[in-house]
């Protein structure tokens, strides 16, 4: 059995040599991009059986996604493989002091056609946590369609649901993105957000808490992350101290919070183990590279936060 399912987008990356703009880049480095997709490789290094859904096309950069996330133990078995679809692209440099400048290649790709029949055929595998975020409900309408059909698996099933809304204002309107995955906000069991993009969704933790979503992990623009829950609050500081490529942050802190969710961890060891692996993440280029495996979770949890993980 599985213990976690996902459901999104991934994209070839292709990352501008450090520090240079994009525009004048002559070399790049391969990797692999998307938040579901990041988030099964923090988990899967974390030791948890993950599977991956998505929709690649028939294409070398499909195959490239494929093989690196099987590298990473996530399991791929039920990701289609689109014969008429092409697989979408990310072109981004890593200069945090300019603003990072991303390109996507990726409106019509393969995963634009995730369906609800997609996600019903496929179904949860056992899972016992879903992590979907607001990127794959803003694909299309039939992505859309293939999360509620997720969501509603889940509750059928009695898993739990992780939302991040992952607000990407190059893919829609700030009204677009509200209309979407505003709703999509409270049929969460667990919510991983900034403050920005809450605020741009015209949502809040308390109103969230309200509306019957368990907890939810607000990163907040002073870098500390907050877990919210009806009877209490965590705060945890940021421990980054030093940012190579600061992309795939968010991806990491849901991932080590969520491993140390899925073994019974308090939301203090959870933020502890979050933010570890976010700092550890930005200190390398790629959203993948610097995610922990549980050795160097616990390894770096002893010396930055000075507890266990
Ligand atoms: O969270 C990091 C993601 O933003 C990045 O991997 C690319 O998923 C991505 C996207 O759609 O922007």
């Amino acid at each position: 059995d599985i213990e976690v399912l996902t459901l999104g987008e991934a994209m070839r990356l292709l990352l501008a040599e450090p520090g240079v703009a994009l525009r004048r880049a002559h070399t790049f480095q391969a990797s692999v991009a998307g938040a579901e997709a990041n988030v099964s490789v923090g988990l899967a290094r974390l030791g948890h059986r993950v599977r991956w859904l998505s929709r690649v096309g028939d294409d070398s950069s499909g195959a490239a996604v494929l093989s690196a996330l099987r590298a990473e133990g996530v399991d791929v078995s039920d990701v289609e493989v689109d014969p008429a679809g092409f697989t979408g692209l990310l072109l981004r440099d890593d200069n945090p002091g300019r603003g990072i400048d991303v390109q996507y290649h990726r409106a019509g790709s393969a995963a634009c056609s995730l369906s609800a029949d997609y996600v019903r055929a496929a179904g949860l595998g056992g899972a016992r946590l879903v992590l979907v975020s607001g990127i794959t409900a803003m694909l299309s309408l039939s992505a859309r369609d293939a999360v509620l059909a997720l969501f509603e698996l889940a509750r059928a099933e009695g898993a739990t649901i992780a939302f991040d809304p992952n607000v990407r204002l190059k893919l829609a309107s700030p009204a677009h993105w509200r209309e979407t995955v505003g709703p999509l906000l409270h049929q969460a069991d667990l919510v991983f957000a900034g403050e920005d993009e809450l605020e741009l969704l015209d949502a809040s933790a308390a109103e969230l808490i309200g509306k019957g979503v368990g907890t939810v992990v607000v990163k907040q623009r002073d870098k500390v992350a907050r877990a919210v829950t009806a009877e209490y609050e965590w705060s945890q500081e940021t421990l980054v101290t030093h940012v190579v490529d600061p992309v795939g942050a968010g991806d990491a802190l849901t991932s080590g919070y969520l491993s140390s969710w899925l073994r019974g961890g308090s939301p203090a060891e959870a933020l502890l183990a979050g933010a570890v692996s976010a700092a550890l993440v930005v200190g390398t280029r790629t959203d993948l590279e610097g995610l922990p495996d549980r050795a160097e979770l616990a390894r770096t949890s002893a010396a930055l936060g000075g507890g266990e993980e």
